[in-house]
């Protein structure tokens, strides 16, 4: 029976055998053994495990993407896998840093030493192929610290996401994975915490000098995980110690399923073993991805799918177009070649060009077996994919102010305390920084006026960050006046701090975003005297805050005479209000000098005070870098100053908005000897390309050569993976790169249509709307048929997304795995929308509009 049986369909399978009184025992539907591949992972059929091909980068501690993992039929499903110091570690808990990383392939064993500075403390993990899974060792050579024994134990983590609705078996007793935590937890004095990050705490006690301790959902010998789903089935047995089983959410949302053993005290050598075996379904193959816009296709424009193939997959010769009746049956209307395209990443690849069906209409794509679901060809399919991030997106992430949506109100107007010098000589856990000085007349922890106004929630997170401010100043600005982008379908009222989605007030949206951007940067400027980095919460345990942004301060302004938690109604004894990161930087005051220059002319009309107060603005950061000496650092070529290449847009936006020829001549100064050096980036053609309808013949003649040789440089993207444009996935997904590279592509064909085609900007366009690896979704919640439904928006925590919010997309796993998880919502690097990416996008779906009605 062992050998014939073949699972096709495997839970099917599976049930029906357990119906039939079958014992299941995981040796009968195991494949082979785990090898030591070139790529330095175990890997079988369905199962690989990596061991530290991918670390802690540090940058946001622990990312859950780091440590031994499991791809377990196509699906990242554990991470960690290290010695830690706590039942169910969070994000800001401490993690190792990994040293001495070796790849043994003569015995088959990555082994690799951990080391906590904090704690001196080291350990030594080695793994390799047992049976038919691995075996995980923890060395050590000195016994664990004192003040570590019972803490220190041997975690790894399993994704809730693909683990609850299951069953586990910890010593043949049954039980669930919780939809949602719900373990005992215990409270512990505070002198028995582990440290978190550089004396940081997530938790706030309300002074009562404690921390929580999650209890075990199970404890034995052996577990099984999912025994019921072969595709998830994993069994672990501890050699000579314990297990537990644990709920990471009870502390943190993001939190995952968590295995441990305690490490013993004041042991040496081999302290501990686990055997683990990932199930492995024979003869599994990953079932291929057809991957296309979800949002459709103009009749005109090419059409090419590209469907993505596990290795072991053979390619079919053919794949089809069918078209939806209004009957609701379905014609087949091409039949074409599948084109091997060839490998990138771990995949396989064939292209299906279907470009010659230009009938409008319903139609989905089948490939073997694989239908996909349906999207539209049309002349209109690009008329609407910008008004989610316009109409809700960027609403939702106003700041200051309350928005309503209908029955539903997103947030309340937040941060009315904003907000208090940041002391100096801080390094704040989310990347800001005070050097030795405030940059401004300010104490530290004194109030500065003037900053609760306007400003957007940067991303998923509430800070105010002044670069991306610009960013999106500067994308809402292209997009009016390259577009004249008129809709109103957000009611704004600035004087009652109040938003209403979906309801019309008479003013375009877009000047009502500019407006509200503008106001927080002036107010910058002129309560302090230059823009600064941010504005973000001082504590830990504010900053990971879910839900509404009014409540992750008490919204009153700090009073040092009351006690913490204390108030008298108008003030608070709670030090929570946010700090402001001064330190000021010359590429920053140019930037926004640039940002607010442009606002100022789109605001002329809709505010006009406002737009004086811009321009203003923009003209003291001028001169405050500008025409001062240039001090004796290092200069750039070109004559490029130490505002660097934001020099070069601040002289450009304001020769626009004055019409001073002196602002024209240092913009013309700087460009020329910038494109010699490169045509890419934001300082290359595509600014250059920006000021085009401001410079004369000769200008436009020049630049064609820039533009061919900007042509040339890209070339590339055509081989390096089958979508053609630039994957970038390490850190961050790449979608702003791609977004960028489109917008780039779209003023170069405006300008020189025949030195590049307009579908080098609908490829990008493609890629975003679900033409890409991994799945087919778009990245735009809301927009196209599928999308991306579950984001790192704000509200997260609820598994939901905000419609027109742009995700970064895909991430990739050294060596060779790119996801984008549409289950889990608490990777950011993958899944967290950032204002600046998805106001890019609002100027890029104009410009495809642009493009495909002519
Ligand atoms: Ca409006
Ligand atoms: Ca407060």
């Amino acid at each position: 029976m062992k050998k014939n049986l073949k699972i096709r369909h495997g839970k099917l399978t599976t049930t029906i055998l357990l119906a039939a009184g079958f014992i299941l025992s995981s040796t009968h539907i195991s494949g082979q053994k785990l090898k030591l591949n070139d790529l330095g992972y175990f890997e079988t059929r369905g199962v690989n495990v990596f061991v530290y091909s991918n670390q802690y980068t540090g940058m946001f501690n622990d990312e859950k993407n780091a440590g031994i993992e499991i791809i377990h039929h196509g699906v990242r499903t554990s991470t960690g896998g290290a010695v830690r110091l706590q039942n169910t570690p969070e994000q800001w808990d401490l993690v190792p840093g990994v040293f001495d990383r070796k790849v043994d392939k003569a015995t088959s064993t990555i082994s690799l030493g951990l080391r906590y500075n904090d704690y001196d403390f080291e350990s030594k993990v080695s793994v390799t192929p047992k049976d038919n899974g691995v075996l995980i060792s923890v060395i050590l050579d000195k016994p664990i610290p004192e003040k570590l024994e019972g803490r220190a134990g041997f975690n790894i983590e399993f994704i809730p996401a693909s683990y609850y609705r299951k069953s586990y078996l910890m010593d043949g007793k049954p039980g669930a994975f919780p939809l949602y935590p719900a373990s005992p937890t215990t409270m512990e004095p505070l002198s028995n915490k582990v440290l978190q990050y550089a004396g940081h705490s997530t938790f706030d006690d309300r002074g009562r000098k404690e921390f929580i301790v999650p209890g075990a959902l199970a404890k034995g010998k052996t577990i099984i995980m999912a025994p019921e789903d072969p595709e998830h089935l994993v069994k672990i047995q501890a050699l000579d110690a314990e297990l537990a089983l644990y709920d990471g959410r009870d502390l943190a949302q993001n939190g995952w399923f968590i295995v441990r053993s305690v490490l013993p005290a004041k042991k040496t050598g081999v302290v501990l073993q686990w055997y683990m075996e990932p199930n492995a379904i024979p003869n599994w193959k990953r079932v291929p991805v057809i991957q296309f816009s979800q949002v459709g296709y103009h009749p005109n424009q090419e059409k090419v799918a590209v469907i993505e193939l596990d290795k072991n997959d053979t390619p079919l010769a053919k794949a089809s177009l069918f078209q939806v009746t209004p009957e609701g049956k379905y014609i087949e209307k091409l039949t074409g070649n599948a084109v091997a395209w060839g490998k990138y990443t771990r995949y396989n690849y064939l292209k299906f060009d279907f470009t010659s069906v230009k009938d409008p209409g319903i139609y989905f794509i089948k490939y073997g077996d694989q239908s996909t679901n349906t999207f539209q060809i049309g002349p209109d399919v690009y008329s609407n994919v910008w008004h989610p991030t316009l109409d809700v997106f960027m609403p939702v992430q106003m700041d200051h102010m309350t928005v309503n949506e209908g029955y539903r109100t997103w947030h309340g107007a937040s941060y009315l305390d904003d907000a208090l010098q940041a002391p100096v000589n801080h390094q704040h856990f989310d990347g800001y920084r005070m050097g030795a000085n405030t940059d401004t007349r300010f104490k530290p922890y004194e109030r500065i006026p003037g900053l609760d106004v306007g400003g957007w929630y940067d991303a998923g997170d509430f800070d105010i960050q002044t670069g991306s401010h610009n960013g999106v100043l500067s994308n809402l600005v292209d997009s009016w006046e390259e577009f004249k982008v008129t809709r109103d379908q957000t009611f704004v009222d600035q004087a009652n701090r109040f938003v209403d989605i979906h309801r019309p007030d008479g003013k375009p949206d877009i000047l009502q975003q500019i407006e509200h951007g503008a106001l927080n940067l002036v107010a910058q400027i002129e309560n302090i005297g230059h823009p600064v980095r941010g504005i973000i919460v001082p504590n830990l345990y504010q900053y990971h805050h879910l839900g509404d942004a009014l409540t992750e301060t008490d919204n009153l302004p700090y009073n040092p005479n009351l006690k913490p938690y204390e108030t008298d109604g108008k003030s608070s004894g709670t030090m929570d209000d946010r700090w402001v990161f001064t330190n000021r930087s010359a590429a920053l005051d140019l930037s926004t000098a640039s940002s607010l220059a442009a606002a100022s002319r789109t605001l002329r009309d809709h505010n006009k005070a406002l737009a004086g107060r811009c321009l203003a603005a923009a003209l003291k950061m001028w001169d405050e870098n500008v025409n001062k000496p240039a001090p004796a650092a290092p200069q750039q070529g070109g004559g490029a100053f130490m505002g660097g290449s934001s020099e070069m847009p601040a002289a450009l936006q304001l020769y626009i908005t004055t019409k001073d020829v002196k602002y024209k001549n240092r913009f013309l100064e700087l460009l020329w000897p910038a494109l010699d050096r490169s045509v890419a980036g934001r300082g290359g053609i595509s600014i250059a390309l920006k000021a085009l309808p401001y410079m004369d013949a000769d200008y436009k003649a020049k630049l064609k050569g820039y533009a061919v040789k900007y042509k040339e440089s890209i070339a590339g993207y055509e081989k390096e993976n089958p979508y053609g444009v630039p994957i970038t996935s390490r850190g961050w997904g790449g979608n702003n790169g791609v977004i960028s590279y489109a917008i780039t592509n779209y003023y170069v064909h405006k300008a020189y249509p025949d030195v590049l085609s307009s579908e080098y900007v609908l490829k990008g366009m493609n890629y975003i709307l679900g033409c890409h690896p991994y799945s087919n979704l778009s990245f735009v919640s809301a927009v196209g048929t599928r999308s991306k439904e579950i984001a790192y928006g704000s509200n997260r925590a609820d598994f939901s997304f905000i419609a027109g919010g742009v995700v970064p997309g895909l991430l990739l796993f050294q060596p060779d795995f790119l996801e984008n998880k549409e289950d889990w919502p608490f990777f950011w690097g993958e899944n967290e929308y950032v204002i600046d990416i998805s106001t890019a996008y609002i100027f890029l779906s104009n410009a495809v509009i642009d493009l495909v009605s002519k």
